[in-house]
């Protein structure tokens, strides 16, 4: 872990000189990276409450992205493992598929929601009590490879709480 973060800190200095090399300033980085930081707009965040003795639970937000990259890894407090998962109907049952990223467009919101995308927490540490929050962090990997990550704190509540 240790060693791919100084690895991809590395390769972020070195494409931050190819891009001030070679474009106009407005592709150049900040050298603190909050250029790329900033680009991910994350709303409505929620979590569902866990039943008693229920160990896996799933995580629901809106993801918009400024620029074309992947959401490649999501980790919790509450979670060691977390997957990315799509939802769809097929023949009448619903199935659940594991992504190894999840590309978001530039400029077009992704709703993750119940019956779609969602992140699937196994190994639940705690139960979910409507009401706490969740802390999360998502890394995302931008077309240039460099990989940052986004923090943001999911209310735990019932779908029916809808704030929209
Ligand atoms: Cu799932």
């Amino acid at each position: 872990m240790a060693n791919f973060l100084q690895n991809s800190r590395f390769s972020f200095i070195i494409l931050t000189s190819i891009a001030s090399a070679y474009f106009s300033n407005a592709y150049a980085l900040d050298s603190d990276n909050s250029t790329i930081k900033n680009a991910i707009s994350i709303k409505d965040a929620w979590v569902r409450p866990s039943h008693p003795g229920q160990d896996v639970g799933a995580a629901y937000m809106t993801l918009t992205s400024m620029q074309d990259v992947a959401l490649v890894r999501v980790e919790s407090d509450v979670s060691d493992s977390i997957e990315i998962h799509s939802m769809t109907m097929q023949n009448g049952v619903m199935k659940m598929r594991m992504l190894d990223n999840l590309p978001l467009v530039a400029g077009k919101p992704y709703k993750l929601e119940p019956g779609g995308f969602h992140f699937m927490l196994f190994d639940l540490k705690k139960a979910l009590t409507a009401g706490e929050s969740v802390n999360f962090v998502l890394y995302f990997k931008a077309k240039n490879k460099v990989e940052f990550k986004q923090n943001i704190k999911a209310l735990v509540r019932t779908e029916t709480e809808h704030q929209h």
